[in-house]
């Protein structure tokens, strides 16, 4: 299957793939693939209006309902799952079964979304007035923007989409401009969806603002879009971030993590090995779960090291659809850049480096495939605490579990962690309060590939957002506390007396 059949499978047509001004490029050998014409700013405001319009109809249309189109829309992913997976590892880079994988976690969160359809559950309350009742409800909240990043094209957006579409909100995403035609494709797919679901999906409910920055910045500052949904870099937040405080909007966000492992002495080597080849170089380093901390302790050090950089000497690296291969390309030259300029830095820094370095440059002279890289480390120094988005594992030692800890939580960003140990004791004070500072903690598993049913996001410079499974659904609607009086007297609560 040619680059360009994987675009017509997914139903994009060449009228929308070609001639515009936005260019599309696969990161697999660096070839055009799309040229996409682009929303300009005069274009936004009738977009923002119509999903204003589709709300006002929306929310009228009972909860349940609402989930049986994002049933139908999960359905309608599962008969294209191949397809999409496809043109995620096409446009991203990513390999052929993490762009199934990435579906398939689409539809995992359409079908806990359906079930969620069905709660929505508010709390009765005891009033403290004879003849009350005092209950908590949940009402739709309005138009959800959703920015999303290049690394995972279409899980992070339904994770959102999901929720907020059964919640009684319409969507308005804004993809990477790295990967817009996969939000295109979706968007095809929800259409097909919303069509079988018949007259009540009103027009509008979801659309994609195709652009750059300056598009999302529209719909970051618009009063008319409630909730700003973004993932992406710590620097993309710090500008979101406040725009949506300043118009008392509410923010989502889920930026950069610097994930750790903490190998314990007891730990099962065998599962952490694997572990730690999966979180690290998966994806080629590209997630924001990526491990890119390794925390050894001293008697498992010289054990573990040598396996690991055999491991990684012999990692298949290559075109992410050819099946075997577990290495992709990064997503662009300025990925590369960043992870060169880091390696520069960590090696000043006293880093010892294993691996590195541009692979199949001679093959794909206009991609940027790399040797995933281990880089030994005496401390933890600046550049172990910055977060690059590429295959650097930087690996430091530790004696007690404390100090681990301590090194665990001494960086910005706070989104996924684990450790690996048998020792009940280790791995409840790693997940106690005074243990991991993030918003995910693990036992004996990776920090990457998180399911969908728990809440996803972290702490610190990773935003403090929250999407997916748990209680999530609640960041898009509002929340509306109720007092009933169905007595005949006027009972004032904290029993002040007011007579006229
Ligand atoms: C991301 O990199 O933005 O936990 C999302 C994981 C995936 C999602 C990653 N389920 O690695």
């Amino acid at each position: 299957m040619g680059h360009r059949d994987i675009l017509i499978a997914c139903g994009l047509t060449p009228a929308e793939i070609e001639g515009g001004a936005m260019a599309v490029r696969t990161p697999i050998d660096g070839a055009e693939i799309a040229r996409l014409k682009t929303h300009g700013a005069a274009d936004i405001a009738p977009l923002i209006a119509k999903a204003k319009t589709a709300f006002e109809r929306w929310r009228q249309v009972p909860a349940p309902r609402r989930g049986e189109l994002v049933r139908l829309f999960g359905e309608e992913l599962r008969a294209n799952k191949e397809k999409l997976g496809r043109l995620v590892t096409l446009e991203a880079g990513k390999i052929l079964q993490e762009g199934l994988g990435e579906v398939q976690e689409m539809i995992d969160i359409c079908d806990f979304a359906v079930g969620l359809s069905r709660q929505l559950y508010g709390l009765t309350i005891a009033s403290e007035r004879p003849g009350h009742s005092m209950r908590e409800t949940w009402h739709p909240m309005g138009v959800c923007g959703v920015i999303t990043a290049f690394n995972f094209p279409v899980a992070p957006w339904a994770w959102n989409a999901a929720l907020a579409f059964v919640c009684g909100d319409p969507v308005i995403w804004k993809p990477s401009e790295k990967t817009p035609l996969c939000a295109l494709a979706v968007a095809k797919i929800f259409e097909r969806a919303a069509k079988k679901f018949g007259g009540d999906a009103p027009e509008g409910l979801l659309q994609v603002v195709i652009g750059g920055r300056e598009t999302g910045q529209i719909l970051v500052e618009s009063r008319d879009v409630p909730i700003v949904s973004a993932t992406g870099s710590t620097a993309m937040g710090r500008a979101v971030s406040p725009r949506v405080a300043e118009r008392f909007g509410r923010a989502i966000l889920e930026l950069g993590g610097n994930n750790a492992m903490i190998v314990a002495p007891s730990a099962d080597l065998e599962l952490a090995l694997c572990a730690i080849v999966f979180s690290a170089v998966g994806t080629a380093g590209q997630r924001c779960t990526s491990l890119r901390r390794l925390i050894l302790h001293e008697s498992v050090h010289d054990t573990l090291l040598p396996r690991l950089t055999a491991v990684y000497g012999k990692l298949p690296i290559g075109d992410p659809l050819t099946q075997g291969v577990l290495v992709g390309p990064l997503i662009d030259a300025a990925a590369f850049a960043g992870m060169s300029k880091a390696l520069e830095q960590a090696k000043k820094e006293g880093g010892t480096l294993h691996g590195g370095g541009r692979a199949l440059a001679d093959r794909y002279p206009n991609a940027h495939y790399v040797h995933p890289a281990i880089v030994e480390m005496p401390s933890q120094t600046e550049i172990v605490r910055h977060e690059t988005f590429a295959p650097i594992l930087y690996v430091m030692k530790y004696r007690e579990l404390a100090e681990a800890i301590a090194l665990h939580n001494a960086v910005p960003q706070g989104l996924a962690s684990c450790i690996f140990s048998t020792d009940i004791r280790e791995t409840e004070t790693f997940l106690s309060a005074v243990g991991s500072d993030c918003g995910i903690a693990n036992v004996n598993i990776g920090p990457s590939g998180a399911e969908i049913g728990g809440a996803f996001g972290g702490e610190k410079e990773t935003g403090g957002g929250r999407e997916s499974g748990s209680d999530a659904w609640k960041g898009y609607m509002r929340r509306q506390t109720n007092t009933v009086n169905y007595s005949r007297a006027l009972p004032l609560a904290q029993g002040i007396k007011f007579e006229i």
